[in-house]
């Protein structure tokens, strides 16, 4: 059956990512996808001197309607917030709701915060994440969010275990650690629930930086989750999905995010 899939990232123009990418992705998925844009921009920020028009104001005339629509979610997809602000109003807004909640902590990459993020974010990201079903860092990302220091994106057992059970710590019920780079052929994810032990996920690594992939990876596996099917089929699923997309990709221009929508009728 449809699932209503609320998508609270933000409107890049050019340059797929976010809504972009959640939008056709939980769409081709069967899920009706809800939108509450955090800001909009000519580009994705990878593109140099891109604008961003902050939406913090009308996010909170967006959610006033919908509160007196009392409208019902079955999930809700978050990646790329604004302001600390932002984030205290959608987890307001959410409270006491009864949804999956998926959270792709967007703060930064390769061990720096993305410029336009405070400490202060990356504390309230840190309380948004609390009680998440689903939280999808990157190794920088989970650094921030625990305070252990990064070790670079390369596997180290020792280091990674200590990730794991400090994101736990945040009363989640999966950690996703994405783009761990198990050799220099291998990239992928590490992923524990409590009580659990850690697995891996591993698939090729191609040495190009393509952006938007962290978003296409968040976008379906929430949608393919949401749609019941189990965790270790949804991940292996995503993670092809995601590499087909790359190869079809590669031949382009690849700042322009990835090119899944030829993948998409075999997502
Ligand atoms: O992929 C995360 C993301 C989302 N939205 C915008 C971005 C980025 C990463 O750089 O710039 C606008």
């Amino acid at each position: 059956m449809q699932k209503r899939i609320l998508s609270v990232q933000d409107f890049s123009c050019l340059g797929k990512c976010s809504n972009t990418v959640a939008l056709p992705v939980l769409s081709a998925l069967g899920h009706e996808c809800v939108i509450l844009p955090t800001a909009l921009l000519s580009t994705h920020t990878g593109i140099k001197g891109c604008s961003f028009f902050d939406l913090t104001d009308e996010m909170r005339n967006i959610l006033d309607h919908w509160t007196r629509m009392d409208l019902r979610f079955d999930a809700v997809l978050t990646g790329y917030f604004g302001s600390p602000e932002q984030l205290s109003m959608v987890r307001n807004y959410l409270e006491g709701k009864d949804l999956f909640r998926f959270v792709d902590p967007v703060l930064g990459d390769n061990g720096a915060l993305y410029d336009i993020y405070t400490e202060e974010f990356v504390h309230a990201m840190r309380e948004f994440c609390r009680g998440a079903d689903v939280i999808t860092p990157n190794v920088t990302e989970a650094c921030m969010l625990t305070g252990v220091p990064y070790p670079g994106d390369h596997y180290d057992e020792k280091a990674m275990m200590l990730i794991l059970e400090a994101l736990l710590a945040l009363d989640v019920k999966r950690v996703v650690l994405t783009g761990v780079r198990f050799s220099d052929h291998e990239i992928g994810v590490l992923t524990v629930t409590p009580g659990g032990k850690p697995e891996r996920y591993v698939g090729p690594y191609e040495d190009i930086y393509f952006p938007g992939t962290g978003d296409t990876f968040s976008a379906t596996l929430c949608g393919k989750l949401v749609a019941g099917i189990p965790f270790e089929q949804a991940i292996r699923e995503t993670l092809d999905f995601v590499y087909r997309s790359i190869q079809v990709t590669i031949p382009t221009d690849i700042r322009y995010g990835l090119c899944f929508e030829q993948e998409l009728q075999n997502i």
